[in-house]
């Protein structure tokens, strides 16, 4: 049985090599960097290594909450709407490698500081790059980045997320959406494209003409209630944003709870409908499905169920 898809948890591919995930007897300051350490050695290779996601930053801010199992994400630039420059970009990139490398974090919330999520890639830095720049710098793989995080990241938008705001809500597995929520992309306004996955993922979440009309005439932006009538977003928290990111990271603790290598191959199953073809997804998702029952968790979860007990999962 083939189940060892691209991006397939390490630790769940040899979870020997895991068995000595405790954190108990260190503190967990060192517990993470011995994890952030081990994940950027063996399973990720790229320009962006794992940081101590509470390290301080300059355009993001980072912190793990409730018992340690969510991370919680904010982009904090409210003075330009988080635009999203190249720092904010690499700050954004570690802290969730960060999260993604912790092994008592089960989910990762990111949302915006201020009246926005994000108003796009920060423009006053992207004006003077050149094609060539482009092409020379993996700017733009950097920020897919994102898409490749194996633990659940879920958005909270509230306020704009236009452009690669919209783009890096998208690479999100779920968006909760405030009521002054706005989606578009804009780029072509500035005569250029979206280039972080918009005209690829938009059309996928709100259909071709919908995603035409917003991508070909920049404007005909979309607002909360049509988000979630489309789907783009599964649900609208009504309240103040504080209200909004706290049932995010309920949400996130929630899922925290389950099996942790359950809730990776569930997501990386689901994103194979994404990057693959029905035929090619439903074999990933077989193969994923078989997989669980080689899990300590999947026979602890039928037993409990059975039992009429809540399951007591060891990530296993
Ligand atoms: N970049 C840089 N600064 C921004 C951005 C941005 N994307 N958006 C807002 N700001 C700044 C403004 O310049 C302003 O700063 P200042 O006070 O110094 O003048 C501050 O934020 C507040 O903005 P406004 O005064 O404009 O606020 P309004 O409420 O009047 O308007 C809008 C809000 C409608 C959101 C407006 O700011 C706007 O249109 N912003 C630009 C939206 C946009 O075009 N986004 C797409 C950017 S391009 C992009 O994302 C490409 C992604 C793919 C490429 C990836 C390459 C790495």
């Amino acid at each position: 049985m083939e189940v060892v898809a691209p991006g397939f948890p390490e630790f769940v591919a040899n979870p020997r090599r895991n068995a000595g995930f405790s954190p108990g007897n260190i503190s967990s300051r060192s517990c993470r960097w011995i994890h952030s350490t081990r994940f950027v050695r063996s399973s990720v290779v790229s320009s962006i290594g794992a940081r101590d996601p509470e390290a301080s930053y300059e355009t993001i801010t980072a912190e793990v909450v409730e018992s340690k199992s969510v991370g919680l994400l904010m982009l904090n630039r409210p003075q330009v709407l988080n635009a999203l420059s190249e720092v904010c970009m690499r700050e954004v990139v570690a802290a969730l490698k960060g999260f993604d490398a912790l092994p008592e974090v089960g989910a990762i919330v990111i949302s915006g500081k201020g009246k926005a999520f994000a108003a796009g890639v920060d423009i006053k830095e992207l004006k003077n790059k050149t094609m060539v720049d482009l092409f020379v710098n993996p700017v733009l793989d950097q920020w897919n980045q994102v898409s490749r995080i194996r633990k659940p990241l879920i958005a909270a938008v509230n306020g704009y997320a236009l452009g690669g705001g919209c783009e890096l809500a998208m690479m999100c597995d779920i968006i909760l959406v405030g009521e002054k929520a706005v989606f578009g992309q804009p780029e072509i306004k500035i005569g250029t494209i979206p280039g972080m996955g918009g005209t690829q993922r938009l059309i996928r979440e709100v259909g071709k003409s919908r995603a035409m009309e917003m991508i070909l005439t920049g404007e005909r932006f979309m607002d909360a209630k049509e988000a979630c009538q489309r789907g783009l977003a599964s649900r609208l928290i009504e309240g103040t944003n504080e209200e909004l990111v706290a049932e995010a990271v309920a949400m996130a603790k929630n899922i925290s709870g389950m099996s942790r290598p359950a809730v990776i191959m569930a997501k990386a199953a689901v994103n194979a409908a994404y990057e693959s073809h029905l035929e090619e997804g439903v074999k990933r998702e077989q193969a994923f499905f078989g997989a669980t029952f080689g899990l300590e968790d999947r026979s602890e979860g039928m037993a409990a169920f059975i039992e009429k007990r809540k399951p007591n999962f060891q990530n296993k």
